[in-house]
C-alpha cells in the first residue's frame, strides 16, 4: 500500500513557455515559502523547446501539457487540473514574490476574501518594468478603471489567490493575456475581492508577450467586454 497523500490546501499554477533559466528557482521558491502546508505545483507548457519541463519535473512540479497557444488558455487548463481549495497564480520568470503566497493565502480567511489580485506598482525594483510598460499599464489599467468601475491599480498584475469554487461562476472567455483583466472584473464584480500590494523583481530570461500586440489586443479587449 502507498502512501495517503495529503490533499493540497494550495495549488501553485505557473505557466511556461521556454522559461529554462528561472522555471527552477521559481519553484525553489514557492517550495521554500510553503514549507510544510499540503500544496502543489503544477506547470501548464505550451511547446518549450528547452528545458523547461524537465527541470519542472524534477524538482517536483506536475507539468501539464498544453500545446495550444495564449496565457488564458494555460490557466484555464491549470485550473481545471487544480486539486486544492485555494489556488495561487505566478510567472515562471522569477519576477512575482512567491514569498508572499502564505500571507496572502492566510488573508483570503482573515479578511473574508474570495479573490486577491496584486499590485506591483508601487513596489518595482529598478529595472523590473520598462517606462514603456509603465506607461501601457496606466492606459490600460485608466481605461479599465473608467470602464468597469472596479478599483485596481494594476490590472495587468499576474499574481493572484483566490478560492478556486468562485471560478465555476466567472465568465472568463478571452485565452489570451486580456484573461488577466477578465478575471479581474469577474471576481471584483461577483465576489469579495481585493488587491494587495507586492514587490516586483526583474525578469530572468526573454519575455515572452509582444508589448505592443498584447497591449492594444488588452485594450480593445476592455472595449469590447463592456460594450
Ligand atoms: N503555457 C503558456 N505560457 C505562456 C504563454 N505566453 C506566456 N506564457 C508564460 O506566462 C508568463 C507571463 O509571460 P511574460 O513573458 O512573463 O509576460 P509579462 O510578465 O507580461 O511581461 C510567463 O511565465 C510565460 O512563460 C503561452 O502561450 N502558454
Ligand atoms: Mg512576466
Amino acid at each position: 500500500m502507498g502512501d495517503i497523500l495529503p490533499v493540497p490546501k494550495v495549488s501553485v499554477v505557473i505557466p511556461t513557455m521556454n522559461e529554462e533559466e528561472s522555471v527552477g528557482l521559481v519553484i525553489d521558491e514557492v517550495k521554500q515559502a510553503l514549507g510544510q502546508m499540503p500544496y502543489e505545483i503544477l506547470v501548464v507548457d505550451t511547446n518549450s523547446k528547452d528545458r523547461t519541463r524537465e527541470i519542472a519535473s524534477e524538482k517536483g512540479a506536475v507539468v501539464i501539457d498544453e500545446p495550444r497557444r495564449g496565457y488564458g488558455r494555460a490557466y484555464k487548463t491549470g485550473f481545471e487540473r487544480a486539486q486544492a481549495d485555494i489556488i495561487a497564480t505566478l510567472d515562471a520568470d522569477l519576477t512575482y514574490p512567491a514569498s508572499m503566497i502564505p500571507q496572502l493565502v492566510d488573508m483570503l480567511d482573515d479578511k473574508g476574501l474570495d479573490f486577491i489580485t496584486t499590485n506591483r506598482l508601487n513596489m518595482m525594483e529598478k529595472g523590473s518594468m520598462s517606462a514603456k510598460h509603465r506607461f501601457g499599464n496606466w492606459v490600460l489599467s485608466m481605461t479599465f478603471r473608467i470602464l468597469f468601475h472596479v478599483k485596481v491599480k494594476d490590472s495587468q498584475s499576474g499574481m493572484w489567490v483566490f478560492h478556486k469554487s468562485i471560478l465555476k461562476d466567472l465568465d472568463i472567455r478571452s485565452d489570451g493575456m486580456s484573461m488577466s483583466e477578465e478575471l479581474k472584473i469577474e471576481a471584483f464584480k461577483k465576489f469579495k475581492a481585493a488587491e494587495i500590494p507586492i514587490n516586483y523583481r526583474p525578469r530572468v530570461g526573454d519575455v515572452k508577450l509582444s508589448s505592443w500586440k498584447d497591449g492594444l489586443g488588452n485594450l480593445k479587449y476592455l472595449f469590447k467586454k463592456r460594450f
